[in-house]
């Protein structure tokens, strides 16, 4: 059993308990993924948030004992609870934001990951399914027209130079990130992996990163609405080509269980310089608004200038339209707290 030194808050140590090890410790799912690939990454980083990563949609159910527990301590999810899912852009509560909080808002960006019914996870296919995945999904995507119409950009092919734009630029993933290579996903980097995008860059889907497809729509300022909207249609277009792992209990597959469900995170960048300094009310709002807090760089970024990543932080057991509601009354209630600081 893998050793937590005293201290260790992830979700992995509070969750693999000596009964559940000895359950599941010589399990392999039907794609022979096994339980100790699957919590590898947080027993070698015990700093991580969650520390797991699932092989194929079956790891869920073969390793049950131990990934129901993680879902319900993240998601407040239960073994028979189930998921419910809506894109209904038309219900969402989004009145525009007066001027002085519009200006606020550098940026919109949602994103919802998915991954192909037909093939295990990015964790564990091989090479030649990576190859396969990517061909299918930019056959797919080729064949968009209007403001979707784009081009796919092969990761191997690109120059640094271009790489480092599009990475500062906040469009493309970075790699080299070791809870994901610590889970099998960043093998044979950087092949099959890469980007697709329509010109204004507002709508892109990764391929072949933590997920086999990441659908993003983005765009300068606060009009969430327009970005929930591009989205809610392009995943629709995607989805009638491409079956996407899905079930009634857990929503879409993911390989990480946080973004099981709505796999969406919808997030504004957001300047709050003094709020920042009152970090106790911040994280206080953050908590009851069900919103997280990152830098602007990414997952595990600080921020350097007072601008923040707020996201919504459920994924489980509601609808895309809530999610994206979540978000919403969260950035109005931290632009209130930081109109009243001093
Ligand atoms: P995820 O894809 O899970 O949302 P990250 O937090 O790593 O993961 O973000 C990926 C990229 O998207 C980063 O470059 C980040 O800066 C960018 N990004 C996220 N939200 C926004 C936003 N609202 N505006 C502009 N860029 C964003
Ligand atoms: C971790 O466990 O910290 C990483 N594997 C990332 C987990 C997903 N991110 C998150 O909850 N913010």
């Amino acid at each position: 059993m893998p050793y937590f030194p005293t201290g260790t808050k992830s979700l992995l140590s509070k969750c693999l308990t000596p009964k559940i090890w000895e359950q599941c410790k010589d399990r392999r799912d039907k794609h022979g993924f096994t339980f100790r690939q699957a919590i590898m990454s947080g027993s070698k980083y015990v700093e991580s948030g969650v520390g797991v990563y699932a092989g194929s949609h079956d790891s869920y159910y073969a390793f049950a004992p131990f990934f129901d527990k993680i879902i319900e301590a993240y998601h407040g999810h239960k073994p028979n609870d189930k998921h419910i899912s809506s894109m209904d852009y038309n219900a969402l509560k989004c009145p525009p934001f007066p001027p002085d909080e519009d200006k606020m808002i550098n940026s919109t960006r949602i994103r919802v990951a998915r991954n192909l019914a037909a093939f295990p996870l990015g964790t564990c296919v091989t090479r030649d399914e990576r190859n396969q995945i990517e061909s299918l999904v930019v056959s797919a995507l080729n064949e968009f027209e209007g403001e979707l119409k784009g081009k796919y950009y092969s990761l191997a092919k690109m120059t640094e130079a271009e790489k480092k734009q599009l990475i500062n630029d906040h469009f493309l993933f970075k790699g080299g990130d070791k809870y994901l290579q610590s889970a099998g996903l960043e093998r044979e980097w950087p092949a099959n992996r890469g980007i697709f995008h329509n010109d204004a860059k507002t709508f892109l889907v990764w391929v072949n990163e933590e997920d086999q497809l990441r659908i993003i729509s983005m765009q300068k300022g606060a009009d969430i609405l327009a970005v929930f909207t591009r989205l809610s249609i392009a995943a629709g277009e995607i989805e009638k080509v491409a079956k996407f792992a899905h079930d009634e209990h857990l929503g879409y597959i993911t390989s990480c269980p946080t973004n099981l469900g709505t796999a969406m995170r919808a997030s504004v960048h957001i300047k709050l310089p003094k709020l920042m300094k009152n970090k106790t009310k911040f994280d206080a709002i953050a908590d009851e608004y069900y919103v997280q807090i990152r830098g602007i760089h990414g997952e595990h970024t600080e921020t350097d200038d007072g601008v923040f990543d707020i996201s919504n932080r459920r994924r489980l057991g509601r609808s895309e339209k809530q999610l994206v509601q979540d978000m919403i009354d969260g950035v109005k209630a931290l632009i209130e707290a930081e109109k009243a600081e001093q």
